[in-house]
């Protein structure tokens, strides 16, 4: 299913880079698409992810869930 979460602190190509990478990471999260201007990222999420460990993934690589 797909799904999206809120962003804050992305400013450049680097942030969505580092975004990218920080969700691909994660168990259960395929085809990740971020979306600089919107503050977004889009993924499939192939099995569940909590928001914590989104938070902490997102806030590991230096921002925040908005
Ligand atoms: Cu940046």
């Amino acid at each position: 299913m797909a799904r999206t979460i809120r962003i804050k602190g992305m400013s450049c190509a680097h942030c969505v880079m580092a975004v990218t990478k920080a969700l691909k990471g994660i168990e259960g999260v395929e085809n990740v698409s971020v979306n600089l201007e919107k503050g977004e990222a889009t993924f499939d999420e192939t099995r569940p992810v909590t928001m914590e460990t989104l938070r902490r993934r997102i806030e590991d690589a230096g921002y925040e869930l908005g």
